[in-house]
């Protein structure tokens, strides 16, 4: 079946859950995942729900397990609607919540859970690839379309959605995504380019979008605002226009943007990137912002536990953004130079690096720091990363892999590690990517799995 036809599949069931968010009259509370496709998702669905002038409110969550299930169970709601999150946990909700349930989710369904007061759209149902042609964001679209024709409007962030949960591979959408694409260009929500991709091209000074650039990382250059404005200098690149503004990477001629390009492109291939990653499409977002850098605009407000702001974003606000980001950015490096001085106690093996850091690096931020280590500090394809959970009871774990480590399909494996380790442990993921939860304690327990298990 083409993408067409499933799409047309996934708006027909669509219309039946619509039905029910239409006929609710009492309250309705939204609850969809904390990181950037669930605050797309849940602002896609909260302007519909504004449209059609129901009384609603939302809220982000980590994660849904038992205890927030049995929580919302206590709530004096008529209706809860679960965004980009809910697909797993059909039979919990159900032992639970006795409310009519909406789940619009785009994780694998646990299918043969079912019961009458269950409104389910997922998009498997419809033989749609949930984790490469559309995101939490994207089903929540589909919905929104049939509640209301004037959610249309919001179908940039059906794509920015899918950008936050990694579906496009090399800057490209498929599938599903990619006609969602097709549609917000037409409807001029979405502009593409080819050129440099450096966040900021529209938002920011370009020395300043160099200072802040970490892919490549440049020595003296990276963090560093005078060092920035040192480097464009000696590449002849002006950073201030005729009438005294600061010129952003958009403002530059088609010469100037081809000379930054090659050498930032050295740079990268210098520090192990790709010498093809640095340029391609650019997706520009009415609101000014490339495709990629709004989602992880907004994955760093769910990360610094700010979803609203982020909600708030995709709704049109844009000022304090750049505070956001510094904290975060902070945030990050010392997370990085926290992980940089205990390199002695990494445990090392021919498979991969484990960084055992549950007592000292965030669980927000883990994942990121072993993504950055795994570029110029660690040799093996793979890193694993243990960081700290508020609460003292569990352990965070991130795996990531270099973008060269094939075959080894790492969702699969920290699912059976979890799943061998017990105790309430759970993981997942995807192929280059994943994450667990673990009792505290189990650090090395997963490291003698998982390496036995690759
Ligand atoms: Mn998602």
């Amino acid at each position: 079946m083409d993408a067409k036809r499933k799409v047309q599949a996934l708006a027909d069931m669509a219309a039946y859950v619509a039905q029910a968010i239409q006929k609710e009259k009492g309250h309705i509370k939204i609850v969809s995942h904390f990181d950037a496709d669930g605050i797309c998702a849940g602002a896609i669905i909260y302007k519909t729900l504004e449209y059609l002038c129901k009384d609603f409110e939302i809220t982000f969550i980590k994660q849904l397990g038992i205890d927030e299930i049995i929580e919302l169970s206590h709530e004096h709601n008529s209706m809860l609607i679960f965004a980009d999150i809910g697909s797993g946990q059909l039979s919990q909700i159900k032992e639970h919540i006795q409310i009519p349930v909406v789940v619009v989710d785009h994780h694998p369904p646990d299918t043969s859970c079912t019961w009458d007061n269950l409104y389910h759209l997922n998009p498997y149902h419809a033989g749609i690839d949930g984790t490469n042609e559309i995101s939490g964001a994207g089903v929540a679209y589909i919905l929104a379309r049939s509640l209301s024709t004037q959610s249309k409007k919001q179908i940039d962030l059906a794509i920015v959605g899918a950008a936050g949960d990694r579906q496009c591979p090399n800057g490209k959408f498929l599938g599903v995504n990619q006609l969602l694409l097709e549609d917000a260009e037409y409807a001029g929500v979405i502009r593409c380019e080819k050129g440099l991709k450096l966040f900021g091209r529209y938002t920011r000074p370009l020395h300043k979008a160099i200072e802040y650039c970490n892919n490549p990382f440049i020595e003296n250059v990276s963090g560093n605002e005078s060092g920035a404005v040192q480097f464009l200098s000696e590449l002849g690149i002006t950073v201030i226009d005729k009438k005294g503004n600061w010129r952003r990477l958009c403002d530059l001629t088609a010469d100037e943007e081809k000379k930054l390009s090659t050498v930032l492109v050295v740079e990268n291939v210098a520090c192990g990137g790709r010498a093809d990653e640095l340029i391609g499409t650019i997706y520009k977002l009415k609101n000014d912002y490339d495709v990629m850098e709004f989602s992880s605009v907004l994955n760093a407000c769910g990360r610094q536990e700010n979803p609203l702001f982020g909600l708030k974003m995709c709704l049109g606000a844009c000022g304090g953004v750049e505070d956001i980001l510094l904290e975060y950015r902070k945030k990050i490096a010392k997370g990085v130079s926290c992980a940089r001085n205990m390199k002695k106690s990494f445990v090392v093996t021919d498979k991969a690096t484990y960084i055992i850091a549950s007592s000292r690096i965030d669980e927000n931020i883990i994942g990121t720091v072993i993504s950055i280590l795994l570029k110029r500090d660690i040799k093996t394809d793979i890193c694993v990363g243990f960081g700290c959970v508020k609460g003292g009871k569990w352990v965070k774990v991130s795996v990531r892999s270099k973008s060269k480590a094939k075959g080894v399909n790492l969702g699969e494996v920290v699912r059976k590690v979890a799943a061998d380790i017990g105790c309430g442990a759970f993981g997942g993921g995807h192929s280059g990517a994943a994450g667990a939860k673990i009792p505290k304690g189990s650090d090395m327990r997963f490291v003698k799995l998982f390496d036995a298990f690759l």
